[in-house]
């Protein structure tokens, strides 16, 4: 048995972080549209939750935000003249455009890309699909930069394999990690990949918000990857119509243990009867259903008990789950957390960490961290710059405090200044993560 750990991959919150209510079907990200943001404290509360996990003793790494304003899309829309005139003449003519290039939407990287550890994979490296996101605009214009951050962090071919998008259109539409969930006896051995999506590529679709992963789209990614041990599930129809965008606001899963809400899948009999069979001979799956009588689904929604990072301490036996305060807030997810502790079951801990920034647009703990599973050898060929150590988390504190706003309303996005702030901010970062040269478009410009 080769041992490997799970290492987790959050995306640094960028200083356009802004509440552009950009996501129907994310009641969050439209309840708060409008509101002003606070980009510094956002991306610290961000590198916070790193540190936490890598005090923890996790290994922890970061990936970059992306150039935003994104000036080069604005251009192919047909503005022109200088980046502000580009900027400005967007706003006026095409401001829900502008909007969309303006956000720092790929902070969330549970999105960044479905993963499959090598020990799944048939060729035996360790296999990256960046997400499409085609359902929504401003989050389909993520996936290249995302490849060429998952190329700086992963560079060896030899043990990994960072693929490119899925065909960017609506039949494979790919929301990534955040509808997959692995399960296994253990992190380095083969494990049951479940994959959770909400329509069929040629169903007509007739749901009051969009089903963002297509069976289709999560068919060809385990294909792709060589993944064994695919189990695939139908998210349900009133999961999606109470708010649930991505399998992973109801749903987590770590080693051989699957939390959920009763909620969360159109058929959970046959979902968990699907996990027990390509299980067979590996592990014994554990089950923990939380029934919509002790959790309605719009409290799990707001309160994100299930958008929790559940995680595999070193020398504990018993999983921890990494919730936001808001689920310490919301009387009855707090108390499914307590009775959750209290049973013997196989979560022994929960912590809370202060996302807020991040989860008022419908981002927790979980969606902002990509999970990868690696073999030591692996680890050793990340990119050391990339791995958050105190110093590093020291470092990316005062390069926000230096950088970023404190409050950004949606009008400021407007402002030609955030364009030459950013990317100062953002190539002084390229050399503290060594992420090589021409990392941004403006660099390449
Ligand atoms: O895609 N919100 C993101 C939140 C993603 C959460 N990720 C996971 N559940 N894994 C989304 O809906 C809102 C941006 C805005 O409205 O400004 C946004 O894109």
């Amino acid at each position: 048995m080769t041992s490997a750990v799970e290492a987790n991959a959050d995306g640094l919150i960028g200083p356009t972080h802004s509440y552009a209510g950009l996501s129907p079907g994310n009641l969050a990200s439209s309840l708060n549209a409008g509101e002003a943001s606070n980009p510094r404290a956002a991306v610290l509360q961000g590198l916070d939750k790193m540190k936490r996990l890598a005090d923890l003793g996790l290994p922890q790494f970061v990936l970059p935000p992306h150039e935003r304003p994104n000036i080069p899309f604005l251009r192919t829309l047909g503005f022109s003249g200088t980046d502000a005139r580009v900027l400005e003449r967007a706003w006026k003519d095409a401001p829900a455009f502008a909007a969309a290039a303006c956000s720092a939407s790929p902070m969330w990287a549970a999105n960044a890309a479905t993963v499959t550890p090598s020990a799944d994979a048939a060729d035996g490296r360790v296999h990256f699909t960046p997400a499409n996101l085609v359902t929504n605009l401003h989050r389909a214009l993520e996936h290249q930069q995302t490849q060429r951050a998952l190329d700086a962090l992963f560079p060896d071919p030899a043990r990994f394999a960072v693929h490119d998008a899925l065909p960017a259109v609506a039949h494979l539409a790919d929301e990534g990690a955040a509808n997959h969930v692995r399960l296994c006896a253990d992190h380095g051995q083969p494990g049951v990949n479940l994959l959770v999506w909400g329509r069929e590529a040629y169903e007509p679709w007739t749901g009051a918000y969009p089903a963002r992963q297509t069976r289709e789209a999560s068919e060809a990614v385990a294909r792709r990857h060589g993944a064994s041990g695919a189990v695939l599930a139908r998210q349900s129809k009133a999961a999606i119509a109470g708010g649930t965008f991505h399998n992973d606001v109801v749903c987590v899963g770590a080693l051989e243990t699957l939390f959920f809400h009763d909620l969360a899948f159109e058929d959970t009999k046959g979902t968990k009867a699907a996990i027990r069979a390509a299980a067979e001979g590996l592990f014994e799956p554990m089950f923990v259903e939380v029934t919509s009588a002790d959790l309605p689904l719009a409290d799990a929604i707001s309160s994100y008990l299930f958008n929790s990072m559940l995680v595999q301490l070193p020398g504990e036996d018993r999983l921890t789950l990494i919730c936001p305060t808001e689920t310490r807030d919301n009387a009855r997810s707090h108390a499914v957390a307590e009775r959750l502790v209290g049973s013997n079951g196989p979560i022994g801990r929960v912590e809370y960490v202060d996302v807020r920034q991040s989860m008022r647009n419908g981002g927790g703990p979980a969606c902002l961290r990509l999970r990868v599973v690696l073999n030591e050898a692996e680890l050793a060929a990340t990119n050391p710059a990339m791995r958050i150590s105190e110093e590093l988390h020291a470092r990316l504190s005062e390069w926000a405090n230096r950088w970023y706003r404190d409050t950004l309303a949606p009008a400021d996005l407007a402002d030609p200044a955030l364009i030459d702030e950013t990317r100062s901010a953002l190539d002084a970062l390229t050399g503290m993560l060594k992420l090589g040269s021409g990392f941004y478009p403006f660099q390449r410009a």
